[in-house]
């Protein structure tokens, strides 16, 4: 481990000594996970497991296949303890829990998070919004609780370090993170082939629907916005499961002309999920706020209910455009 480094966050400090405190853990990610959300947990309770505690992460039977595994090693296993102490991870609001993991909310003690908005409500809140990932925490609570990096818990932080950085590209790098990353790298996670099955390699169907889908941009404010969406029928049309329909919203910044991206899901047939991504100057999280969403500046997202897809189009294209000339 480090044997000298930048300053390590009051998030991390305050999570460490409260995680010390406890035994039992069981960690909630959000829904959708993404490879932060589970590499984080996933890190996070192997590490208080290496401490000689005990730790689980709710798994997710709907998380995308490369994620099961994670969730498996880590799943709780009979009946829990009843003093169970509940931590979530990388979620930025309580609404963004899958609906298995709700009834826990209340109960939920500490928050570990890098999202400036985040909104669960706890007493807790451990939220460093200059991390690149909550892995970047993560690697700093490992390291607080006077543990060596191991090759395991490096895993989990190296591809939660990857995910939220679009492999170490996005303008939230910093040193921290790829000092980190080093460090996660020198202990023993598989960084190429981390990479290459969640970044590289793709489904043929996969391929389908990334093609379908960039086909379908439609192009507004002299291309400053690039808009795709994909519905219900289209993803049945296809034969999609969830591995091909996640992280798409990524495609729709790619357009050099374009500062903003927005990718809309088709949920339900009143539910459009959202997805927002920023190039250089709009500030994604606060055009999602105005539709009741959050997230980071260049990344966010926000979901609307009793609007169909054409509907929703139209609404988050209007405030786009706003947001441009803001
Ligand atoms: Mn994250």
């Amino acid at each position: 481990m480090l044997s000298s480094h930048p300053a390590f966050s009051e998030a991390a400090y305050s999570a460490a000594s409260f995680l010390k405190e406890h035994d039992n853990f069981l960690l909630l990610t959000h829904a959708h996970p993404d490879g932060d959300t589970v590499g984080s947990a996933f890190a996070l309770a192997m590490a208080l497991r290496e401490c000689g505690k005990t730790a689980y992460v709710l798994p997710d039977p709907l998380s995308r296949k490369d994620f099961l595994p994670y969730f498996a090693s880590v799943a709780p296993e009979g009946d829990l303890p009843s003093d169970l102490t509940l931590v979530t991870v990388d979620v930025a609001d309580g609404a963004l829990l899958p609906e298995w993991s709700v009834k826990y909310l209340p109960e939920v003690k500490c928050v570990i998070d890098h999202h400036t908005s985040n909104r669960v409500d706890c007493a807790l809140k451990c939220v460093d919004s200059k991390a690149a990932a909550t892995a970047e925490i993560i690697f700093e609570i490992v390291h607080l609780l006077d543990l060596p990096l191991s090759a395991t818990v490096a895993g989990g932080i190296y591809m939660a370090l990857m995910t939220d950085t679009g492999c170490f590209k996005y303008s939230n790098v910093r040193p921290q993170t790829l000092l980190y990353a080093s460090e996660a790298l020198a202990a023993g996670a598989d960084a190429f082939g981390l990479a290459r099955k969640l970044f590289m390699k793709k489904a043929p169907a996969r391929m389908k629907v990334e093609s379908h889908v960039i086909a379908g941009f439609r192009y507004f404010a002299e291309g400053k916005i690039t808009m795709a969406s994909i519905s219900l029928a289209e993803i049945a049309a296809m034969n999609a499961i969830e591995d091909d329909i996640g992280g798409l919203a990524s495609l729709t910044v790619i357009p050099e002309t374009t500062e903003i991206g927005i990718f809309l899901r088709e949920m339900a047939p009143d539910e459009v999920k959202v997805s927002v991504r920023t190039d250089t100057y709009v500030d994604a999280a606060a055009l999602c706020a105005k539709f009741g969403g959050g997230g980071h500046v260049r990344a966010a997202g926000c979901t609307l209910k009793n609007t169909t897809l054409e509907e929703a189009f139209t609404l988050i294209r209007e405030e786009a455009e706003k947001s441009l000339s803001c």
